[in-house]
């Protein structure tokens, strides 16, 4: 019987994960964790604690008095947020990650997800359909944490045999919970402010093309990936995928047809150096074939679910 421990339950991913993982494994054999509270689907569904990752001694004592056998480590500093404090996000995402991989060898856990990002590319990648294995140069603080978490990832499974598994997230959309603090959010703000308000000013350029993907995809992606065996898995640092590829204009045009007087201003701000440094569009083939990673939703059938969620939620 698994015993799934989510670190970061409350967060964009953690949410819809947790929830997805309770009807496979079962809602009393998911334990959500976070160190803030976790939204009520979440807490009314099985157990959830207060659980701060970068305390060790309680991480592995909460691991050990429920008998975890594996863990998804989902915390994070987002890229916008970590050039705001590159120390304190440097520790958060390393120690959150090396307290997991350590926890791992020692009370020899089945599975560790990680999540890692489109940002451990850089300038020097190529944009187009960036391959799996290709140059990787970033320049954020949270695009260098999470190369560098790849490694350690590789590290602990070559080393260890720890059997660690990652994604390389693109922007990622919900109706459920907001992001905080990263470069993509705006793709998830501009839904709300279309229905709130018939106006948005966006924080990056009309023409910023980059890869997003909706949330049912990511958290369908990140457990067939999990489900697969393991000799399948043929790369231990972090799988591309890609999901479809737009710019704030195209998701503009996509809204207008269902609310055709909405207003969209650009003021680019900090954070579009940093989508410039960042692909366009990914390779994911390798992902396709190791674990048959498929897609649902395209821009248009994603802005049908968002207006209609988001207007759902703000009626009831
Ligand atoms: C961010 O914008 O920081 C994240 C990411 C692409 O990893 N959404």
């Amino acid at each position: 019987m698994e015993k799934i421990l989510i670190i970061g339950c409350s967060g964009q991913i953690g949410t819809e994960l947790t929830l997805e993982l309770r009807k496979i494994y079962g809602d009393a054999n998911v334990f959500a964790t976070d160190i803030k509270e976790a939204p009520p689907e979440v807490r009314d569904s099985g157990p959830f604690e207060i659980l701060d990752v970068l305390d060790e001694k309680r991480l592995n004592h909460f691991a050990i008095r429920h008998k975890i056998t594996q863990v998804y480590n989902l915390a994070a500093v987002l890229s916008g947020n970590a050039e705001k404090i590159p120390m304190q996000a440097w520790n958060i995402n390393m120690i959150a990650l090396l307290n997991i991989l350590e926890l791992g060898r020692s009370i020899r856990l089945n599975k560790v997800f990680w999540p890692s990002s489109i940002a451990v590319f850089g300038p020097t990648t190529p944009k187009i359909n960036t391959p799996q294995l290709t140059i990787t140069e970033p320049n954020t603080v949270y695009g260098i944490s999470k190369l560098a978490g790849e490694r350690w990832g590789e590290y602990y499974h070559k080393r260890y045999c720890i059997d660690f598994r990652s994604v390389r997230y693109p922007g990622l959309i919900s109706y459920k919970t907001e992001p905080g603090g990263g470069t993509t959010d705006y793709a998830v703000e501009i839904y709300y402010k279309a229905i709130e308000e018939g106006k948005y000013e966006c924080f990056l350029k009309e023409d910023t093309g980059l890869p997003m993907m909706f949330m049912p995809d990511a958290i369908k992606a990140t457990i067939s990936l999990m489900e697969t065996e393991a000799h399948k898995i043929t790369v231990r640092s972090s799988y591309n995928i890609g999901g479809m590829s737009f710019t704030p204009y195209d998701v503009a045009q996509s809204i207008i047809k269902h609310i055709p007087d909405f207003e969209v201003a650009y003021k680019p701000d900090f954070r579009q150096a940093i989508a410039n440094s960042w692909p366009t569009s990914i390779d994911d083939e390798v992902a396709r074939n190791d674990w048959g990673l498929t897609y649902d939703y395209d821009l248009g059938s994603m802005t049908e679910v968002m207006l209609r969620e988001i207007r759902a939620k703000m009626n009831s």
